[in-house]
Parts: structure tokens; C-alpha cells; sequence
């Protein structure tokens, strides 16, 4: 039984798409990020760093957002998973440089632009965000004019990964990289995309 420990209002929104995707039988664990529920023994045990989401698939216990999406699509099959080694590696290339360019960077632009109480917002942090955001758009707006989806000629976890970390982008303004728009709107226009952000909204 596969176990998905994280509140979908958290980064494990992506976990919960994926097991949508692979129509996956599973049991949730709505633990809020820092939470007394992340700072128990039994979950640091999991994983040291105290983040959701965590899985634990019959027993295998992973960490790590993408890490988790691409071990459910390689182990679970169907077309998520890219068939080609190239296909593979653009699946790791793309999901690597979203944690690297897009992740944090999106949830702290998002927090202080616009999620947190407006006293709660630091403008300086939202700029110094933003400008490492603006250029990792345009790459994607780039590589999204030579090909619709990321790693194949299909939606796959490369997708999934990149799109659903990019969550708050579908509150902003993103007129200056309309294909981007587009392929996050082909995204989360999913069935299982629906029923994640359904979870969380
Ligand atoms: N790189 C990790 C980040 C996980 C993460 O930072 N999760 C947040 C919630 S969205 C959390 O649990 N933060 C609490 C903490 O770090 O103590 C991933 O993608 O899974």
C-alpha cells in the first residue's frame, strides 16, 4: 500500500497528482508543513529534513518531490514514463532544473507578492525572487517553441514535475511567455490535475 504523507496544500500536491495520473490506490496522511505531525521520531525517522511530502510504498520510504513522481511513473508504467534513455534523461534534466531555477524561488516570490498577509510581505524578498524567476521562464518559453511538451511528443512526468511546482504560476500573469502559459494550461487542465487542485482549493 502506498502511503502519501503531506497536506495537498503543500508541495505534495505533486505526489497527488501522480498517484491520480496512475489511478493508484493510496492512503493519505494530511500533515501541514511543520506541523507538530513532521517533528514526531517516527517521521523525522522518514525523512531527517521534516519536509513533505514523504511516501512509504510497501515499506520504501523516499523523500523529495520530483525524486517521488519519478520513481511512481518509472515503477508504475504507461506512458508517463519516457520510453527512450533520452526521453529519461530530459525527464531528470527538466525536473532537476526546477528545483535548481523555479521551486523555491516561486513559493517565496508567491508568499510575499501575493499569499501572505500584506503585512506579513517583504517586497525586497518577492524582487529578488522574481529576478531569478523571469529568466528561467524564458528558457522554458524557449525550449516550449521548439517541442508542446518537455522530455516527448506527449505529456510526461517531466511535465508533471515542472508544472505542478509551478502551481502559483496559475495566479499570475504569465502574458510574456505565452507558450508557457499554454503547455501550464494543457497541464493542469488534466483530469488528475483537477482532481489534485480539488484537493487543495
Ligand atoms: N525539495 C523538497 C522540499 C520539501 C519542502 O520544503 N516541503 C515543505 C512544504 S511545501 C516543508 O515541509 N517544509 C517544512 C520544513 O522544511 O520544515 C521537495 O521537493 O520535496
Amino acid at each position: 500500500m502506498l502511503h502519501i504523507h503531506g497536506s495537498s496544500r503543500s508541495r505534495a500536491i505533486r505526489t497527488l497528482w501522480m498517484a491520480t495520473e496512475l489511478n493508484l490506490p493510496y492512503e493519505p496522511i494530511d500533515l501541514a508543513p511543520r506541523s507538530p505531525g513532521t517533528r514526531t521520531a517516527e517521521f523525522l525517522a522518514m525523512n531527517p529534513n521534516g519536509a513533505v511530502p514523504v511516501i512509504e510504498d510497501d515499506g520504501f520510504v523516499l523523500s523529495e518531490s520530483m525524486a517521488i513522481n519519478l520513481y511512481l511513473a518509472k515503477k508504475h508504467g504507461g506512458g508517463l514514463y519516457p520510453a527512450t534513455a533520452h526521453g529519461e534523461a530530459l525527464a531528470w534534466q527538466w525536473s532537476f532544473w526546477t528545483v535548481d531555477r523555479i521551486d523555491r524561488q516561486l513559493v517565496t516570490y508567491a508568499s510575499h507578492a501575493f499569499v501572505l498577509p500584506e503585512a506579513e510581505r517583504d517586497p525586497a524578498a518577492a524582487a529578488a525572487a522574481w529576478a531569478q524567476i523571469e529568466p528561467a521562464l524564458g528558457v522554458l518559453e524557449a525550449n516550449l517553441a521548439k517541442r508542446s511538451w518537455l522530455a516527448e511528443d506527449a505529456f510526461t512526468v517531466a511535465d508533471l514535475n515542472v508544472a505542478s511546482a509551478m502551481y502559483r504560476a496559475l495566479f499570475m500573469d504569465m502574458g510574456n511567455w505565452p507558450r508557457m502559459r499554454d503547455w501550464l494550461a494543457r497541464s493542469w487542465d488534466r483530469p488528475a490535475a483537477k482532481k489534485a487542485r480539488a484537493m487543495r482549493e
